[in-house]
């Protein structure tokens, strides 16, 4: 018998996580750019998070940071003399520690809603910044590993680059369970505003193909341009769903009422929690990351939200919350948790997460996190990981070989050296 389960894989923190501003309309990264970082601290805040889920009594998987610097990457460039200040940004991009957002890592569509009744993930091909685009080789080849299992499961390549696809960040189910056959939304923006749009409409509509989705059960929704203006360079910057709810604010789509009917017409079970701008602006709900929040069904079968303290302790997103909560809402408990070393490039709760409904025991054990395991993890990571990095230490071989060295010691002690 199968026990299909959703399945958070949260991206370890990698050893060179750094603040290099890299992402244009990512207001977080801009605004943090040239700031000192905490690869230690952010890996042992991402860690608590995981803990913090596990505890809840959920299912959870980890991934691991991709191989930095990319001498691959610095090489196909031309890039050598780490002195060139113009060339600070392509050398910052090959050390990036983006990897660590695995809500872009793939789209995943379970089983329960594909032809061939398997569970489909297509890596995102990441083209619009260029530090994110060298990440889908190897993240094929990690998923590839968590997901060997051609019984159950199908990993392909990314999309054609000339489609940018940015992942699950732009993807929801939504469904009575999360393992009954699901509903797909699938947000993607259009070009031509201040800020790019990353997700493409016909990458998402390839997913769609190449998972083998009925139409029937497939929304292809335009984020709406002010969303994208006001730094929602991902659709989960401004909404999440989970099962029967979908967790909103008024200006995420294009068509908010259009969106809205759509959903409830494919699933008359949808309850939609639309929170309006005159309570929480788009400025409010991006600078707090409200809706990069994991809504989860908890063992008991009520639903919380995973926010980060950020939005916690905003005052006019805090009235909010405590309103929702003394409301009969489906949306019954909120736990406030701390990824501010995250939070502070772009990347809230729901950014470290990649979610995989499927039967834990289907998956590669090693990439499922119990406590014995997440105490390895936290022994790697306070020997191992560096303390501080500065921007202007990208570049240096003394850190270089300290980050290759970490992460080296996390895939031994995970058993999974192969990926090195
Ligand atoms: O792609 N930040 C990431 C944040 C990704 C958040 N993910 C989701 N919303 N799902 C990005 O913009 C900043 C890197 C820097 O500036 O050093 C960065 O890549």
């Amino acid at each position: 018998m199968s026990n299909l389960v959703e399945i958070n894989f949260d991206g370890i923190v990698g050893p060179s996580h750094n603040y290099a501003g890299l992402s244009l309309g990512n207001l977080a990264s801009a605004k943090h750019g040239g700031d000192a970082s905490y690869p230690r601290a952010a890996a042992l805040q991402g860690l608590g998070k995981m803990r913090h889920n596990l505890g809840l009594g959920l299912a959870q998987g980890l991934l691991c940071p991709l191989p930095r610097p990319n001498h691959g990457f610095l090489g196909a460039l031309g890039l050598g003399d780490p002195a060139d200040e113009a060339e600070r940004r392509l050398r910052a991009a090959a050390w990036s520690a983006s990897s660590m957002w695995t809500a872009n890592a793939a789209t995943v569509s379970p089983a329960p809603d594909t032809a061939d009744g398997r569970c489909h993930l297509t890596a995102a091909n990441l083209v619009t910044m260029p530090h994110r685009s060298q990440e889908w080789p190897d993240t094929v080849r990690q998923l590839r590993v968590a997901f060997a299992d051609a019984r159950h499961f199908v990993v392909h390549d990314a999309v054609p680059a000339c489609f940018g696809d940015e992942g699950a960040a732009n993807h929801m189910r939504m469904g009575t369970t999360h393992a009954a056959p699901g509903l797909e939304i699938f947000v993607y923006g259009r070009p031509g505003g201040a800020f790019p749009a990353r997700q493409h409409e016909q990458a998402s509509r390839a997913v769609a193909r190449l998972h083998g989705l009925d139409p029937a059960r497939c929304l292809f929704v335009e984020q709406s341009g002010e969303a994208i203006a006001a730094g929602a360079f991902h659709n989960d910057v401004v909404a999440v769903a989970n099962e029967r709810v979908l967790f909103t604010h008024e200006q995420a789509f294009a068509d908010p009422e259009g969106t809205y009917a759509a959903i409830r017409a494919a699933l008359p079970e949808a309850e939609i929690v639309v929170v309006p701008a005159s309570a929480v602006s788009l400025a409010d709900a991006i600078a707090s990351y409200l809706f990069n929040a994991q809504l989860l069904t908890l063992p008991g079968g009520e639903m919380g939200l995973v926010i980060p303290l950020e939005a916690w302790e905003h005052p006019r997103v805090r009235a909010w919350l405590d309103g929702m909560l003394a409301s009969n809402g489906p949306i019954r408990r909120v736990l406030p948790v701390d990824v501010r070393q995250s939070m502070a490039n772009g990347g809230g709760p729901a950014c470290l997460r990649l979610r995989v409904v499927a039967d834990p025991a289907t998956v590669d054990p090693r990439f499922l996190l119990d406590e014995a395991r997440a105490d390895v993890l936290e022994t790697v990571i306070a020997k191992a990981w560096p303390e501080q990095i500065d921007p202007a230490d990208l570049g240096r071989e003394s850190l270089a070989s300290s980050v290759v060295a970490a992460r080296a010691a996390l895939l031994e002690a995970l058993g999974l050296s192969a990926l090195a």
